[in-house]
């Protein structure tokens, strides 16, 4: 079993990182940005909650995040039997210690950090430029910098956390799509 964190700024290519990856090692895919997405799509409570948070650079609340995560791990107990890469989960010290604990429960753990490192400006630039065609909302440059604000301060303190735990592997996160990934490989084999 291989339990995977990507781990990065908005706009770091964990999306783009995550779909290789999957292809690769064979493991279920939970990305806590699409499931709340989804949830807008279809108009639920937790959905017009989400949007609110979203559309303002901010994070949806621990407690509400950490309680999806935990049913999305639960309905999907057979396909994650290889393991997981977590896509935009934890994003703050509280969701982390969750997740440590959710694992254990469960008989297993985070077995590798992957650390994308993007400088701010590449970010703004990406993220702007994708809004042009994605049409997400939180996609136009003010809520761009709010977000990479909110990641300087509530998520950058997790590539300590995972430091301190053996767990970090610092990916240049620069470069070309299929250049980024070997790196990656290369790291985790
Ligand atoms: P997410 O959906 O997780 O989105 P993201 O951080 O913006 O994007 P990602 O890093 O995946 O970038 P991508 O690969 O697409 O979060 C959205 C919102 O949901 C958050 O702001 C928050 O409100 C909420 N949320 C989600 N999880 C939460 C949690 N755990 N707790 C609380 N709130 C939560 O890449 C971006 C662009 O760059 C793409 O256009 C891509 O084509 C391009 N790109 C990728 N790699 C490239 C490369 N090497 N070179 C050039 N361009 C590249």
């Amino acid at each position: 079993m291989l339990n995977i964190i990507i781990f990065g700024a908005p706009g770091s290519g964990k999306g783009t990182q995550s779909e290789k990856l999957i292809e690769h090692y064979k493991l279920f895919h939970i990305s806590t940005g699409d499931v709340l997405r989804d949830h807008i799509r279809r108009g639920t409570d937790l959905g017009m909650t989400a949007r609110a948070f979203m559309d303002q650079g901010q994070l949806i609340p621990d407690e509400l995040m950490i309680d999806i995560l935990a049913s999305v791990l639960d309905d999907h107990h057979e396909e994650a039997q290889n393991g997981v890469i977590f896509d935009g989960f934890p994003r703050t010290i509280a969701q982390a210690e969750a997740l440590e604990t959710m694992l254990a429960e469960r008989g297993t753990a985070v077995h590798h950090v992957v650390g994308l490192e993007v400088p701010d400006e590449e970010l703004v630039d990406r993220l702007v430029k994708r809004g042009l065609i994605s049409g997400r909302s939180d996609d136009n440059e003010e809520t761009i910098k709010k977000r990479i604000e909110v990641y300087h301060n509530l998520t950058a303190p997790l590539k300590e956390f995972y430091q301190e735990r053996g767990l970090y592997r610092f990916i240049q996160g620069t470069g070309t799509i299929d250049g980024i990934f070997d790196e990656i490989k290369k790291a985790l084999d």
